[in-house]
C-alpha cells in the first residue's frame, strides 16, 4: 500500500510543540528550521511523536506540512524512549561514559515502536518517494521500511556519534541494529570517523566487503558518508543584532560588575562534561589562579530526560558541586557559580553568548555540538573566546578555538586560563576565522548536501 507524499521525514519528534491555546507552534532548533521549507516546498509529510503519553492524535496539516503523529503509551515512553534509546543506545554511542543498561523488554519495545513508525511511513509515501529517517531512536526503521517498500529512496542521518567497533559489539542484538541501518541507501554521520566505524562494522559483524564509502548488501549499494550539521546562522545573527537583545547582554554584564564571565549552556546530560567544567573552575579558585572578584561561571543546565536514573544522579552531583564551590568561595551577594536549572528562550541565550568573555563547551563526547557554533555566530562583534572539547564534532571545523581534552582537568584549566589571558587582537582574529567557517556551512547547506547525495546514490 502506498500513499501520496513524495517526501517524508521520519523523526522521533514531530516538528511542533503543543501551545497553551490547544494548538501547535513550530519547535525551535536548526533541524526543523532547515527541513521545514523543504517539506513545505515538496508538499511533504513528517512522521513523529507528539511528546505526550497515550495520545491518539489524528494526522493534521501545519504550515504546509502533513504531520502524522505516532502515539506512544506511558509504557512505550518508559521502555522505548527512556529505556532503550536513552539508557542503552545513548550512553553506548557516547563512549559508554555512563554504563549502558540492557533490558530485553526495552529492546522489544524499541523494535515494536520502530515498526509503528515504519508502517505509518510506508502508508504515507508515494511510489518512488524519498524518505529521510533521523537518529538513534529509529535505527531499525530503514530496513523495516525497505522490506515493504523497496521502491523508496531511503536516507538515514545519525545526529550522535557512531561508536568504535569494539564498543558496538557490546550491544545485545547488535546485528539487527546494523541491518536496520543498512536498509537505507545513504547513511549520514557527523564525522568521517563515524562513517568508517560503521563500514568496518559491516565487515566484522556481517562479513561484507566495504570499499571506500560504500558497501554492497543484498544486491544493493549502501553509501556511508559524513555530513556535519550546522545552525541557522541568520536566526542567531538577527538576534545578536537586535537592540533589545544587546541591551539584555549589557544589563547582564552590569549585574556581574567587572568580573570576567565564563559561560556554559547545555542540556543537563552526562556527555556534556558539566562536572569536569565545574571541577576545573573549582580548582582554579582553589589554586588562586582566579578569584571570586575576578570571574564568574554562569551555567545554564536545561532540564532533560528527568525520569532516567542516570540524569537524576547527574543532577544531584552537579548541584552538590555548585553548592560546594559557592559555599567555599562565595560571598554575600556574590557567588562564583550561577547555576540555572531552567530552559531559557533563544533571545536570552544569545544575550548570554554576547555577554560571555569565555564560552566553555567541554563534552566528553558529542556528535556535533550546536552551542559552540551558535556562540561563534552570535559574536558579530568578533569578541569572546571559545574553549572547546576535542571530542565534539564541532572541533574539526572550529580549530581556532582553545581546544581541550575535558578528561584531563589540567588541560581544561589550561584552556580556560589561556582564553582568559588572550589579547583582544588574538581573540578577534580567531573569532573572524571561525565565523567564516560557520557562515560557509549553514544548516540549509547541510540539508541540501544530504538530499543531493541521496538523489545521486540511489
Ligand atoms: C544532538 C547531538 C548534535 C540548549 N539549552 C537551551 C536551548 N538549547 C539549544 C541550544 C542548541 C540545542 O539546544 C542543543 O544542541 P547541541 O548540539 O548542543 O546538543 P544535543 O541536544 O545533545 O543535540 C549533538 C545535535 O543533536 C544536532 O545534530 O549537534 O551532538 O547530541 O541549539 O541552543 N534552547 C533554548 N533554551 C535553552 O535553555 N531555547
Amino acid at each position: 500500500m502506498s500513499g501520496t507524499y513524495q517526501f517524508v521525514v521520519v523523526a522521533n519528534r514531530l516538528p511542533v510543540d503543543a501551545a497553551e491555546d490547544g494548538g501547535w507552534t513550530r519547535s525551535p532548533g536548526g533541524l526543523v528550521t532547515a527541513v521545514h521549507p523543504i517539506v513545505r516546498r515538496l508538499g511533504g509529510a513528517w512522521v513523529g511523536w507528539t511528546g505526550g503519553a497515550d495520545e491518539e492524535a489524528e494526522p493534521f496539516d501545519f504550515d504546509g506540512m502533513h504531520l502524522h503523529p505516532v502515539g506512544l503509551s506511558a509504557r512505550d515512553i518508559d521502555r522505548f524512549y527512556e529505556g532503550q534509546s536513552n539508557a542503552t543506545i545513548w550512553p553506548l554511542f557516547h563512549d559508554a561514559v555512563e554504563q549502558p543498561v540492557h533490558h530485553r523488554e526495552w529492546r522489544e519495545a524499541y523494535e515494536a515502536v520502530n515498526r509503528r513508525f515504519a508502517d505509518a511511513t510506508a502508508a504515507l509515501a508515494a511510489e518512488g518517494a524519498t524518505v529521510w529517517v533521523h537518529d538513534y531512536q529509529l535505527m531499525l526503521v530503514p530496513a523495516m521500511l525497505r522490506e515493504h517498500r523497496p521502491d523508496l529512496r531511503i536516507g538515514f542521518f545519525l545526529h550522535i556519534p557512531f561508536p568504535p567497533v569494539e564498543l558496538f559489539m557490546q550491544l545485545p542484538r547488535r546485528a539487527d541494529l546494523l541491518r536496520g541501518l543498512l536498509g537505507a541507501d545513504l547513511v549520514g554521520f557527523q564525522r568521517p570517523l563515524a562513517a568508517q566505524n560503521f563500514l568496518q562494522l559491516t565487515e566484522r559483524l556481517l562479513g561484507l566487503s566495504p570499499k571506500e564509502d560504500r558497501v554492497e548488501v543484498d544486491g544493493r549499494t549502501v553509501t556511508a558518508r559524513a555530513f556535519p550539521i550546522s545552525i541557522d546562522v541568520d536566526e542567531i545573527e538577527e538576534l545578536a543584532n537586535d537592540p533589545e537583545v544587546r541591551e539584555q547582554a549589557r544589563h547582564l554584564r552590569q549585574e556581574l560588575g567587572d568580573r570576567r564571565l565564563l559561560l556554559g549552556v547545555d542540556r543537563l546530560d552526562y556527555t556534556k562534561g558539566i562536572e569536569q567544567r565545574l571541577k576545573a573552575f573549582h580548582e582554579l579558585l582553589r589554586d588562586g589562579t582566579v578569584t571570586n572578584e575576578e570571574a564568574v561561571l554562569v551555567q545554564v543546565a536545561t532540564p532533560s530526560r528527568l525520569r532516567v536514573a542516570q540524569y537524576q544522579q547527574l543532577r544531584d552531583r552537579v548541584e552538590l558541586e555548585v553548592g560546594r564551590i559557592n559555599g567555599e568561595f562565595g560571598d554575600v551577594g556574590r557567588a562564583p557559580v550561577h547555576y540555572l536549572f531552567q530552559s531559557r528562550d533563544r533571545a536570552e541565550l544569545v544575550a548570554m553568548y554576547l555577554a560571555a568573555d569565555v564560552m566553555v563547551v567541554s563534552p566528553l563526547r558529542d556528535g556535533m555540538n550546536l552551542v559552540a557554533k551558535e556562540y561563534v555566530a552570535a559574536r558579530v562583534d568578533d569578541g569572546g573566546a571559545l574553549v572547546l572539547s576535542e571530542f565534539t564534532g564541532a572541533a574539526a571545523e572550529l580549530d581556532e578555538s582553545f581546544l581541550v581534552n575535558p578528561h584531563d582537568v589540567e588541560d581544561l584549566k589550561r584552556g580556560m586560563c589561556a582564553a582568559l589571558a588572550a589579547s583582544p587582537q588574538d581573540l578577534a582574529g580567531r573569532m573572524r576565522t571561525m565565523r567564516a567557517v560557520v557562515h560557509e556551512h549553514t544548516v540549509d547547506r547541510w540539508a541540501k548536501e544530504f538530499l543531493d547525495a541521496l538523489a545521486d546514490v540511489s
